[in-house]
């Protein structure tokens, strides 16, 4: 299964045997005060420095949200999508649970992009769907439905059956859809990650489809974010993930050696390289 996503210079693909593809969550202002601010007060500049950073540190894609409290995604979405294609030439995931504003975004968009997504709810798929279609983009899929986000993985697989089942009714290839398990914080329930991990293993084999995971969720409250972040990409990685929302600098190292392990890097040509631009610092 090969999913494909440009912009119109690059073209990404995600599929096992693939290296695993780094999305970078950084433009995103939830949690970020600074870039809030910026956002609320139209200067893109952070935004653009941002975009830079990330895609020097070895971002495939880089995922785009406006979603705070006081801005207006749909201005302001299509906004910061622009000034972000002027500024690096790598795909984009967007990002917003407001289905006019990813069509404001699909409108100024110049290439095949990642949807930020849609859910097993029924107005969510009733709206998202149809735009994936026509926009010929490639969507997110959330397992979350009307009772919210599953505990156990059976729920989670029921609900990514649900997705697909519709997305390919409304003619969309089931190569154009990725399915997102939803990590969350395991310092507030600490089975899960485990539900996680089990629900990507049975959805990877019962439906073959691409998996992603806003990975960085899983460590929010606790301390040494970033350990707990490593470790579990790796468990995401070997149980069938192929494409990660992360914070490319701190991550890429260690997919990096996992890609390798997994023999997703073939004569170690990724990571040597990347050793070598550490070590040439
Ligand atoms: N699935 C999908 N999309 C998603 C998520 C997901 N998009 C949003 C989010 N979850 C993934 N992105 C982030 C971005 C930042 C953080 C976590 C997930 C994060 N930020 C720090 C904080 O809030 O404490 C701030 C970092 C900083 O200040 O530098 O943790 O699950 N499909």
């Amino acid at each position: 299964m090969e999913t494909r996503v440009s912009s119109p210079a690059k073209e990404v693909i995600i599929g096992d045997g693939q290296p695993t593809v780094l999305i970078g969550e950084r433009i995103n202002p939830a949690g970020k005060k600074k870039l809030a601010e910026a956002l609320k007060a139209g200067n893109l500049e952070i935004v653009c420095r941002e975009a830079l950073a990330q895609a020097q540190a070895g971002a495939d894609i880089l995922d785009v949200s406006v979603g705070t409290f006081g801005v207006d995604e749909v201005t302001l979405l299509p906004q910061v999508v622009q000034a972000v294609m002027d500024t690096v030439d790598i795909p984009l995931c967007l990002d917003s649970a407001n289905p006019e504003a990813l069509e404001a975004a699909l409108k100024v968009y110049k290439g095949k992009p990642l949807i930020n997504s849609v859910t097993g709810e029924g107005h969510s798929l009733a709206k998202v769907l149809p735009l994936v279609k026509e926009y010929g983009a490639v969507v997110i899929g959330l397992v979350q439905d009307e009772e919210g986000i599953p505990k156990d993985s059976e729920r989670r697989v029921a609900i990514a059956h649900k997705i697909v089942q519709r997305a390919e009714a409304a003619g969309i290839a089931r190569e154009d859809i990725i399915i997102d398990c939803l990590a969350s914080a395991v310092g507030a329930d600490t089975s899960s990650g485990l539900a996680v991990i089990e629900a990507i293993r049975k959805i990877k084999a019962e439906l073959g489809v691409n998996l992603t995971l806003g990975a960085s969720n899983v460590s929010f409250g606790l301390p040494d974010r970033d350990l707990l972040n490593n470790a579990f990409v790796v468990m995401a990685v070997v149980a069938g993930v192929t494409c990660l929302i992360v914070d490319v600098a701190k991550v890429r190292p260690i997919i990096l050696a996992a890609d390798l392990v997994l023999a997703s890097d073939k004569r170690a040509r990724r990571y040597i390289e990347a050793y070598r631009q550490h070590h040439k610092q």
